[in-house]
């Protein structure tokens, strides 16, 4: 039987476990990726771990997500991790150079590579054929210790390719289709794995925009071929010598199979306030905008904004739309300053901002209010954007720019403006990463901390009564935003989480962190999909300071299910999911004999309120039933290291 080739990566990596779907496995992680707003945790953790050096090939600390400096916060937690990072050989990169996703595929990025992030969209990297994951930060700072990664073998989703893109249709329109076939949760517990004719007809720029947007699906990760447009995109790059050819065996079966004609895709919005909303820009109509926001993670490469400014060359933006656009990293603003496209883009009244993450998580340019903001991001989940009754519609770069242009939602394709063939264009990269060398000697270099970087919360060991007052009763697709926001406000607060939890849930109800406090030990009941979205393990951590020991929900997305267990947090599944609606605030629940309990597949929750008992499905590997056990990871690995 063929192989994937996301299996043919994950079994020259495999460290321990047999490969297939549902066992647990260990595998060699090559790379390491963290950003500012997670990294701080990371770091902490890492520290607390006692290492040495990194143990991975490559590991980068990219700063680009807390740019806004506007009190002294910020700035200290990037001098805490280039110190961290000068510490261990941890390579360095300076706010201003662009955006983690981007600037690794650029300059690091490795086809038949793993790669192991704390930041949701690592599967960017899927574009070069890396396995790229996204994890949370303990999970990161394990990594870099010890080089290897524990998982659950995901199933492979197979997407089969053909035919070309239409103009006016992008890569962008591709994975909105994709969102709209398997919604926000079909790809938990999945590789999205891309293959078929068609592939070769996009780019690898095309291609990391689809895997990174892969993450709203909620897979494990998103892995395309690497093939001659590989090879090409890394020549470009002065680093040819990376490439190495990779394919999925011409036989290799899928657990699932789809079929995408690429000549059929039309370009697509995703509708607020989800990205798997998704309609066709002819569907939803001329809708009026206020604000165009280009840029992100998603879609700020060079050919992206190449085809921005091809489109808004002597023509002007709308007199009534704020045209937004940061540059995925330093190299394309220099490129795109030295073609003259970046005067093309000034010209026509574009605002141009930080290559940074930006507005994509709200660190500026929220739209005013009740405002209808395009953006080319990848995620528009309400009040994202810091404005909170703002609509925010997910689209290419193509629309996004014939929109500022007209005023309204626009399909380029009914319009009389040319839009050119962009291709990638060599640059020389820009010499402003810090490379701190694998040996760096530890003692050397003193650990910068300022005031308001605080330890990060530990859980005591499982108790074996655990009584809990449900604390929070949320609905389905819960995301990490809303459980733990960030914003302009709220991100300096990443370093501190006692702070951060006096926010914890306020978007969905402002009393949590009040009446945890209050009530003392707390329990969540949740829909389906609880904790979709972003990786950041503060919404695991802020609960956990909280108070919060288990969350009874329909089910987990994979990234925050992880985080939970990795804070002594217990993710439970309902058996009969009716038993949610049984539920309301203010029950008290009991765990009874929770040491025994947890190594059965479903354990039993008492009402104490009303007198009913429920059952809750576990699933916990062995490590993590450990990992409870001695009430999280760090505790488990410290307690490991002194046996
Ligand atoms: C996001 O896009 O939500 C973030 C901000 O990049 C997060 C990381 C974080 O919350 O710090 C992510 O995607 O993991
Ligand atoms: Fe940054 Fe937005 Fe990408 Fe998250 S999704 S890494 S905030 S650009």
């Amino acid at each position: 039987m063929g192989k994937t080739l996301a299996y043919k990566i994950l079994a020259n990596h495999l460290i321990s476990g047999e490969l297939s779907p549902g066992n647990e496995i260990t595998i060699k992680i090559d790379q390491t990726l963290t950003q500012d707003s997670t990294g701080t945790m990371v770091y902490l953790q890492l520290e607390a771990l006692d290492t040495e050096k990194v143990k991975t090939e490559l590991s980068v600390a990219y700063i680009d997500h807390n740019t806004l400096q506007t009190g002294f916060e910020n700035a200290d937690d990037h001098a805490f991790i280039e110190s961290v990072a000068k510490r261990h050989g941890v390579l360095f990169s300076k706010p201003g150079n662009g955006i983690c996703h981007q600037l690794h595929l650029e300059n690091y990025g490795i086809p038949g590579k793993t790669l192991l992030g704390s930041d949701s969209h690592t599967p960017t990297g899927g574009g070069l054929g890396m396995i790229a994951i996204g994890a949370g930060g303990l999970d990161v700072a394990v990594a870099m210790a010890k080089g290897t990664y524990s998982l659950s073998v995901p199933k492979v989703i197979g997407i089969k390719l053909t035919g070309k893109l239409p103009l006016w249709s992008s890569a962008k329109d591709v994975i909105l289709h994709v969102l709209k076939i398997l919604t926000v949760k079909g790809g938990v517990g999945n590789i999205v794995e891309y293959f078929g004719d068609g592939v070769k007809t996009l780019s690898v720029t095309d291609r990391a925009t689809i895997t990174n947007m892969g993450a709203e699906l909620g897979a494990t990760t998103s892995v395309f071929p690497s093939d001659e447009n590989t090879r090409e995109y890394l020549r470009l790059q002065g680093r040819e010598h990376d490439f190495v050819a990779l394919a999925a065996d011409e036989d290799a079966v899928y657990g699932k199979l789809i079929e995408i004609n690429l000549s059929e895709i039309k370009p697509l919005a995703a509708m607020p306030h989800s990205p798997d909303n998704v309609d066709s820009i002819a569907n939803i109509g001329p809708i009026k905008i206020d604000q165009v926001a280009i840029g992100s993670c998603t879609n700020s490469s060079y050919t992206d904004l190449m085809k921005v400014a091809a489109i808004l060359k002597g023509r002007k933006v709308h007199p009534e739309v704020s045209l937004v656009i940061s540059p995925g990293s330093s190299r394309i603003m220099a490129q795109m300053a030295e073609n003259g496209a970046l005067a093309d883009l000034i010209r026509a009244g574009a605002r141009i901002i930080e290559n940074a993450c930006g507005p994509c998580i709200g660190m500026g340019q929220s739209p005013k209010s009740g405002a209808v903001s395009l953006r080319t991001f990848n995620r528009n989940f309400k009040g994202r954007s810091g404005t909170n009754d703002a609509s925010v519609y997910l689209v290419s770069p193509e629309t996004a720019a014939v929109s500022a242009i007209y005023g309204v939602l626009t399909d380029g394709s009914t319009t009389d403006i040319d839009l050119p063939h962009i291709d990638i264009a060599e640059a020389a990269p820009i010499a402003s990463f810090i490379v701190n060398p694998p040996a760096a000697p530890k003692a050397d270099t003193a650990v910068e901390m300022g005031p308001n970087i605080k330890p990060f919360p530990r859980n005591t060991a499982l108790p074996d009564k655990i009584t809990a007052q449900v604390t929070l009763k949320a609905g389905d697709n819960v995301t990490t935003d809303d459980i733990m926001p960030s914003d302009s406000r709220l991100l300096p607060y990443r370093s501190n989480v006692p702070h951060l939890s006096n926010y914890c849930f306020e978007k969905i109800d402002n009393a949590f962190a009040s009446r945890c406090r209050e009530a003392g030990s707390c329990a969540i009941i949740g829909g389906d999909n609880y904790g979709q979205g972003s990786s950041r393990e503060h919404a695991a951590l802020a609960p956990l300071h909280l108070g919060v020991k288990f969350i009874i929900a329909k089910s987990f997305a994979r990234i925050h299910r992880s985080n939970l267990i990795n804070s002594g947090i217990m993710p439970l599944v309902f058996e009969n999911a009716d038993d949610y609606n049984d539920l309301a605030l203010g029950h008290k629940l009991t765990i009874e004999n929770a040491h025994v309990q947890i190594k059965t597949p479903v354990i039993t929750i008492k009402n104490e309120t009303t007198g009913k008992t429920y059952r809750a499905i576990t699933n916990f590997s062995d490590l993590e039933i450990t990992m409870i056990e001695k009430g999280g990871k760090i505790n488990y690995i410290k307690d490991a290291a002194e046996v």
